[in-house]
């Protein structure tokens, strides 16, 4: 079992998601073990005061390092041993999946959500990693400590039914999906470009297996072509896959070329 601590000043940002959907389950079914801790349960004062004034002035107020420590003194007691404590912060290295899939090794990670203009330094002498979800500003650290969760425990063996969902993951495969379809086989549709009637690709009725096998990694290819050509240059491609690439980028070539001779796209 994977147990994860995480310290925040908003305990309902975190409890409330956590019980719905597959992290709630596998909660529930003692695959995973969250407990969310109230920065303030830290602090000794009778206004439970967890920020102060930056020292040298200046906007906004930083979190206090004493609450931060008691907490985490309060967790390594509890937990026994050296803690894993993960700090939330824009200054972080970015989180991937592969740091997803480092993570989902441990036996035990804390995760720290920060809150206005961020930590005191000192707390850093206490973190082992620092992670950031990405380049845009972000209120506090609660939405990034739950993607981080939500990522590492799709990945502890058991909380995702489908393994084999997991497996073949674009990030894992290193390509995008191809498109997906359920009933109905046509659906009326009403939008910027009219009505219309919405099929089916033909090939995913036909019921030959070995057409649509190739037509999914055809498509897979030609999205990822189009939207994060940057996943190619990592992507594991076996040699049918090499060789649809190709011809997708021949065509590509083409285009670029014909419209390059000053023929118009039809
Ligand atoms: C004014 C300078 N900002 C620092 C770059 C202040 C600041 C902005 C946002 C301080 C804290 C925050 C709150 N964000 C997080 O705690 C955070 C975050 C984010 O904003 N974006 C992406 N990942 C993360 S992880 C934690």
């Amino acid at each position: 079992m994977m147990t994860v601590d995480i310290v925040t000043i908003f305990p309902a940002m975190i409890e409330q998601p956590l019980a719905a959907g597959i992290v709630g389950r596998a909660i529930e079914r003692g695959l995973l073990d969250v407990k969310v801790r109230d920065l303030r349960d830290f602090t000794t004062d009778r206004h439970r005061v967890v920020d102060d004034v930056p020292y040298g002035g200046g906007p906004g107020m930083v979190l206090k390092p004493e609450p931060i420590f008691r907490a985490l003194d309060a967790i390594a007691a509890e937990r026994g041993g050296a803690l894993t404590v993960i700090m939330t912060s824009p200054q972080g290295r970015r989180f991937t999946q592969v740091e997803a899939e480092r993570l989902s090794g441990l036996q035990h990670i804390v995760l720290l959500c920060g809150r206005y203009e961020g930590f005191d330094e000192r707390v850093r002498d206490r973190v082992t990693e620092e992670l950031s979800i990405g380049d845009y500003v972000l209120t506090g650290g609660e939405l990034p400590a739950m993607v981080i969760l939500d990522a590492v425990a799709r990945l502890v063996p058991g909380v995702v039914g489908d393994e084999q969902s997991v497996a073949q993951d674009t990030f894992s495969r290193g390509l995008l999906n191809h498109p997906q379809y359920t009933r109905p086989a046509t659906i009326r549709s009403t939008g910027a470009a009219g009505e219309r009637d919405l099929g089916v690709p033909e090939v995913l009725m036909s019921g030959n297996h070995a057409e649509i096998r190739r037509w999914r990694k055809r498509e897979a290819l030609a999205r990822t072509l189009a939207r994060r050509p940057d996943l190619l240059d990592a992507a594991s491609l076996d040699e049918e896959e090499e060789r649809i690439l190709r011809e997708l980028r021949e065509l590509q070539d083409g285009r670029i070329e014909g419209l390059q001779e000053g023929k118009a796209e039809e």
